[in-house]
């Protein structure tokens, strides 16, 4: 070994310096969890600043958060987002409960009880999901290891953090009895905060309140693995400015089971099942004053989802074969507390089933090549209740809901997907990869059955009223995508260029509603004492999305580290002048790490640029650009105690994050409603995780 290298530190630090490193050098590594699927880019994680795993996912290279709120951190991956991006968490799907995703996927797995977070960069494989068109970021949660011998042990870690920023507390305790084949594991956590902090004031609300608890049993032995979470989840009051309301609750229950038997041959097959029951409750007047200027403007809203799915995949040599079913099941309704009659059905019964097979083939080509390849057919089936409203409402809001329930809303689509990944080894420090891919993408049941005109778009947070449109067309994506991998003992470097060639793009487009729409609509505004707007409506548009993301890491002394990402992205609409909405600006972390054996100390700088290729159809804004300086410590205390502490924002510099939303909570005197929701000023945290 060399005296001079990257360093792997006994300890994984949230700067990630050395584990990227690792990660670097090692193209793919596996991670542990029900699939044991090879993940490309994985970061492991020490949960710190944030009790939202959103703060790890824009570490990674080309990834970055939509932000709604404290813990509504919705999934970007070059430039795509919300249901375009596939967030898998243990290895498996979650459906939201909540119109707008304020339980946004992300939300679901608390900061303190992540073991891992990774992206499958650039295509991702047909195997990691159904509907990949923007990729698959995946999380797993901490699993204590099975023991070592048949005597059962008991062992566990606690880990408790504090960040000043909203006063934010977490805490997480995993405990299991184990040996070599069985594990009992019982994990609960807690977080907590209070409304967050930027310079000339506080956002209100931006509390956030989230327990969960979970029962995990797992079995490995002659052969085979088995695995059971059942898991509640309860999230508390929980602001989202940048939406129409605030959480109230998200409360229920995901159970998630897998089965795998590796055979004598090499075959093996795994069974996966899952159920997920979410209630929510949100509101516009709790954590706000919106409702109280006047109380027709209060409005309640009540929603469920209710999901199931089933997975077998058989591995035979080069190949991979599988089937995934899944169906899922919405209901939204609207009431206002002063008017017991108020009631609108925004969703009813909105059903989203899948029904999908695929082959992956993974081998040696010829000349030197090695070649991952897969296809994979998909169908969905939607269909929606008909939808109720009080017989109160206007003339114009029951004509659009008698001619939605007249509509034929079982509709179909036929989805195709193929890639291929071809990649070569030039030399032990040199790899080249090349990818093509086509993606496909049915439409939300947001974009198809939001009949009344509404905001309830999955969490677009543009302020804007839509309409869906039950006919639109699935969306297709043509991905290209070459890389580097150049990798020395001293330095890594992995730069990608992407363009991905999207035809039907689901978007809202001005003026394609009808004039009875825009008329409810009016109507609907003037009710709620806001400015009309002109209705969007959901509709099948041309789009490209191309740009270069690229990770790298250099040691320039047995001490000293450097490493950082940096991420770009273009999205414009090909059928207008337009760019695309919400598109993460350039953006880049550096960071620079002073090792010793037991303790390190990082110092970070985030640069983002200004993002002035915003979308005139959706009103977005201009945004700055800025700088964040951070510093943070981790000490080895002994082997079984890690302390890490840091400052986020060291000055406490006031900026706007331009994924970060408008502020919509009327009521603070800090914060204009229509304002950008300013990012998070400086916030010192300390973090200790004790294993025993
Ligand atoms: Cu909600």
């Amino acid at each position: 070994m060399k005296s001079f290298r990257l360093l792997s530190t006994p300890f994984l630090l949230v700067v990630l310096s050395a584990a990227q490193a690792e990660t670097v050098s090692l193209p793919s590594m596996s991670v542990q969890g029900a699939s044991a699927e090879e993940i490309p880019y994985a970061l492991p994680t020490v949960p710190a600043a944030s009790t939202d795993i959103g703060a790890l996912i824009k570490r990674l290279p080309g990834a970055n958060v939509n932000t709604n709120g404290a813990v509504t951190s919705i999934a970007q991956y070059r430039g795509l987002f919300g249901k375009r991006v596939n967030v898998v968490l243990d290895g498996f799907g979650q459906r939201e409960a909540g119109p707008n995703s304020m339980d946004s996927p992300l939300s679901y797995l608390p900061a303190s009880r992540t073991d891992q977070v990774s992206v499958y960069r650039g295509i991702a494989p047909v195997r990691t999901g159904i509907e990949t068109i923007g990729g698959t970021i995946s999380a797993t949660s901490k699993k204590l290891d099975f023991g070592l011998t048949d005597e059962a042990e008991i062992k566990g870690s606690a880990n408790a953090a504090y960040a000043s920023n909203g006063n934010t507390r977490q805490l997480n305790l995993t405990t299991a009895v184990t040996n070599q084949n069985h594990r009992l594991q019982l994990t609960g956590s807690s977080d907590r905060g209070d409304n967050q902090k930027f310079d000339g004031g506080r956002i209100r609300s931006s509390e956030h309140d989230r327990d969960t608890i979970g029962v995990h049993y797992g079995y490995q032995g002659s052969g085979k693995a088995f695995g059971l979470d059942v898991e509640h989840f309860d999230m508390g009051d929980t602001g989202t400015v940048a939406l129409p309301m605030d959480i109230l609750y998200f409360r229920g229950e995901n159970v998630k089971a897998s089965f795998t038997d590796y055979s004598s041959n090499g075959d093996s097959y795994t069974l996966k099942l899952h159920h997920q029951d979410i209630e929510h409750e949100m509101n516009n007047f709790s954590q706000r004053t919106n409702g109280q200027v006047s109380p027709m403007r209060s409005r309640h809203t009540f929603a469920e989802v209710q999901a199931k799915g089933l997975g077998f995949h058989y591995q035979h040599q080069n190949w991979l074969f599988g089937i995934d079913l899944d169906q899922a099941e919405h209901n939204t309704t609207i009431y206002n507390p002063n008017v017991s009659a108020f009631f609108v059905d925004n969703f009813k019964d909105a059903e989203r089933d899948r029904y999908s097979l695929f082959a992956e083939w993974k081998g040696e080509a010829p000349q030197g090549l090695n070649l991952e390849t897969g296809l994979r057919y998909s169908r969905v089936e939607m269909n929606s209740g008909n939808a109720g409203v009080f017989a109160g409402a206007s003339a114009g809001l029951i004509a659009l809901n008698t001619a939605f329930n007249g509509e034929d809303l079982n509709q179909e689509e036929n989805l195709i997907d193929i890639f291929a990944t071809l990649t070569h080894t030039f030399s032990q420090e040199l790899d080249f990869e090349v990818g093509f891919a086509r993606k496909a993408r049915a439409p939300s049941y947001q974009e198809r059955y939001l009949w009344a005109p509404l905001q309830s778009t999955g969490g677009l947070a543009d302020g804007r009223r839509y309409v869906g449109d039950v006919d639109l067309d699935h969306e297709v994506a043509y991905q290209f995508e070459v890389g580097l991998d150049w990798h020395t003992h001293q330095f890594a470097f992995s730069p990608r260029v992407f363009y991905h060639h999207i035809n039907d793009y689901i978007q809202g487009v001005e003026g394609a509603a009808t004039a009875q729409q825009q008329m409810v609509a009016n109507e609907m505004s003037m009710m709620m004492g806001v400015p009309t707007s002109t209705l969007l409506k959901f509709s099948n548009v041309d789009a490209k999305l191309y740009g270069i993301d690229a990770n790298w890491s250099a040691a320039l002394s047995q001490n000293w580290q450097l490493a950082g990402t940096i991420s770009y992205v273009r999205g414009e609409r090909r059928d207008t002048n337009d760019d695309l909405y919400r598109i993460a600006p350039l953006n880049a972390i550096t960071s620079v790490t002073y090792v010793q054996p037991t303790w390190q100390v990082s110092m970070e700088a985030e640069t983002v640029a200004r993002q002035n290729k915003v979308s005139d159809e959706n009103n977005e804004q201009n945004t700055g650009g800025y700088a964040l300086f951070n510093i943070s410590g981790q000490y080895q205390v002994t082997p079984a105690v890690t302390m890490l502490a840091g400052v986020n924002n060291l000055f406490d510099r006031y900026y706007v994050n331009h994924l970060g939303g408008t502020n919509r909570a009327a009521g603070n005197p800090d914060l204009a409603m229509g304002d950008r929701v300013p990012g998070l000023g400086r916030s010192a945290y300390i973090n200790v995780n004790v294993d025993f």
